[in-house]
């Protein structure tokens, strides 16, 4: 009679809360306890599997992750035991690219040992995660409910992104790995550091030195080259590629403040808005040899510093009245009559392609590099969407490569009215985008051709800086990227085919949502804790 008052308290609860949800999760009706000590196990001297065993045993034996819901939770006396959990990796290749295979199979039996099986350590590391959200903690210790359990997964997209912004305001080292930290609890993989922009440049150039010293915020607010390969290799050691963006040509007032000479309209005063999207404007001069040489300079020293092999070129919000009025491309198209403004960007970008090319990269540009100039990229170029949602099939369509960014989805720093105190009104963003909003947007919507949705290789979350810093980064961050990680590692659709609705996920994300604030990340709450814990 207790047992069968167990059993049913126990086939009440909900399956684990993993976030994102696995491709296939088979869950049975017993209950496992977790033992503290040294469990985990690894097949392999792979240094970034053995970190890993490190980091989840830390984060499993410091586990008071309590589903809200569960918080009356009562478990059976009779609870099978974890002996280990073993890792077995199939493959040794530790490089980690757009293609790198991140599945993994995770079996955990009522007792005995769990094992994860997976092709490459970044699977491993999915597992990882995997397993650490399958344990809830129980009265000072831990368990995993609904034992025995099988996953299988892997993900939809290989390119699952967040783009974080550190030029418009600066983020310390420690504010970017904690920022690397949650994408790992969320299967997201690529960290876009735009890097520099018009307002500032904190990172170091050894080959541009004055760009640093001249226009970061100050000495405090730097990125040396160790701080870049510290956070290279952190994010490494969590399975994310960093790839750089270094915006070109438009976005570049700062290099000015060095070399004006090689700039078209400089100007931080009023009537900047001729000339750019926001203060202050300037572009490279186009017209002059000197500017794609500095560009190539630049590529060709952070190539070597960045590791990843792609590498993304801006291409973004560039400005043509900014070079019809300038008065070198003016003189440049009165002595070369089969030019023209298109023509010369069209050059450029052939330049600085071609560094990209001669680094052994690949290029990553903004979509008006591919719609709105009359340069051709190279096909292999990864052409990401911000502007229209139709941008993505339209890029498909054309047969490149495509990373979904909407802003109307994954923006994440819109809602707070304009920041330029002269303009009293939304800012060009606004509103701010609910969870549910960036969760129900579809990358692959409007795309049906396989082989074109085979070319939607990703998906990020944008948080541009003009009204965020550290003090809001985790705020606006989380959980709003974990709604779009889902939507990236699982696809819109469950294993039946249906499209997953914000309804049937919130309690899932929301309990991500605790975990996350357990392990140290500033997530905002969706609900009242009364909902939390009165689900349905
Ligand atoms: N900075 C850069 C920005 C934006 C872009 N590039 C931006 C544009 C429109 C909105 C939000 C951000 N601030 N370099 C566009 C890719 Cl709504």
């Amino acid at each position: 009679m207790k047992i069968a008052v167990a059993l049913a308290g126990l086939a009440a609860m909900a399956a684990a809360a993993v976030w994102p949800v696995p491709a296939v999760f088979t869950t049975g009706n017993d209950t496992t306890a977790v033992p503290s000590g040294p469990m985990l196990a690894g097949n392999t001297t792979s240094a970034i599997l053995n970190d890993a065993l490190e980091r989840y045993r830390a984060i499993i034996s410091k586990e008071t992750f309590t589903p809200p819901a569960d918080y009356k939770m009562q478990l059976p006396a009779t609870a099978g035991k974890l002996s280990a959990l073993e890792v077995r990796l199939s493959c040794d290749d530790e490089t980690l690219s757009l293609g790198t295979d991140e599945s993994y199979t995770l079996d955990i039996p009522v007792s005995g040992k769990a094992s994860i099986t997976a092709a490459t350590v970044y699977g491993a590391l999915r597992g990882l995660e995997t397993f650490s959200q399958l344990i809830v903690a129980y009265s000072g210790s831990r368990v995993i409910r609904n034992t025995p359990v099988h996953i299988e997964d892997r993900p939809a997209l290989a390119h699952r992104g967040l783009l974080l912004d550190t030029s418009r305001n600066y983020y310390p080292v420690a504010d970017l790995k904690r920022t690397l930290d949650a994408m790992s609890y969320n299967k997201l993989n690529v960290f876009h550091w735009h890097i520099v922009d018009a307002q500032s440049w904190p990172v170091e150039s050894r080959a541009y030195p004055g760009l640093q010293k001249n226009s970061s915020y100050g000495a405090d607010m730097r990125y040396s080259y160790g701080d870049v390969q510290d956070v290279i290799s952190y994010a490494r050691a969590r399975g994310i590629r960093v790839i750089p963006e270094f915006d070109m040509p438009g976005h570049m007032f700062v290099v000015g403040e060095t070399y004006p000479e090689i700039m078209s309209c400089m100007n931080k005063q009023p009537g900047w808005d001729k000339y750019a999207a926001e203060p202050p404007s300037g572009q490279l001069n186009i017209a002059k040899p000197a500017a794609a040489d500095f560009a190539a300079g630049l590529i060709g020293e952070y190539t070597k510093l960045f590791t990843d092999e792609v590498f993304h070129l801006g291409g973004d919000e560039v400005n043509r009245n900014c070079w019809s009025e300038d008065p070198d491309v003016k003189a440049y198209l009165a002595a070369h009559s089969n030019a023209t403004v298109e023509t010369l960007l069209a050059d450029f970008y052939t330049k600085v392609h071609a560094a990209v090319g001669a680094g052994q990269r690949v290029g990553m540009s903004w979509e008006e590099t591919l719609f709105k100039s009359e340069y051709v990229p190279p096909k292999d170029t990864i052409i990401q969407t911000w502007i229209d949602e139709q941008s993505i099939p339209k890029t498909v369509a054309r047969g490149y490569r495509s990373v979904a960014s909407p802003a109307s989805a994954y923006y994440l720093d819109c809602g707070h009215g304009a920041w330029l105190a002269n303009f009293d009104g939304n800012s060009w963003c606004d509103p701010y985008k609910s969870w549910m909003h960036v969760y129900n947007f579809d990358p692959w919507a409007n795309v049906t051709s396989s082989a074109q949705r085979e070319l939607i290789i990703g998906a990020e979350v944008a948080l541009w800086s003009e009204q965020a810093d550290p003090v809001s980064l985790d705020n606006y961050l989380w959980p709003r990227a974990a709604a779009m990680a889902e939507t990236a590692w699982s696809g819109k659709k469950d294993a039946s085919g249906q499209v997953r609705t914000t309804a049937q996920v919130v309690q899932r994300l929301h309990d991500q949502r605790f975990r996350m604030v357990g392990r140290g990340i500033g997530a905002v709450p969706l609900q009242p804790l009364w909902c939390a814990r009165n689900p349905g």
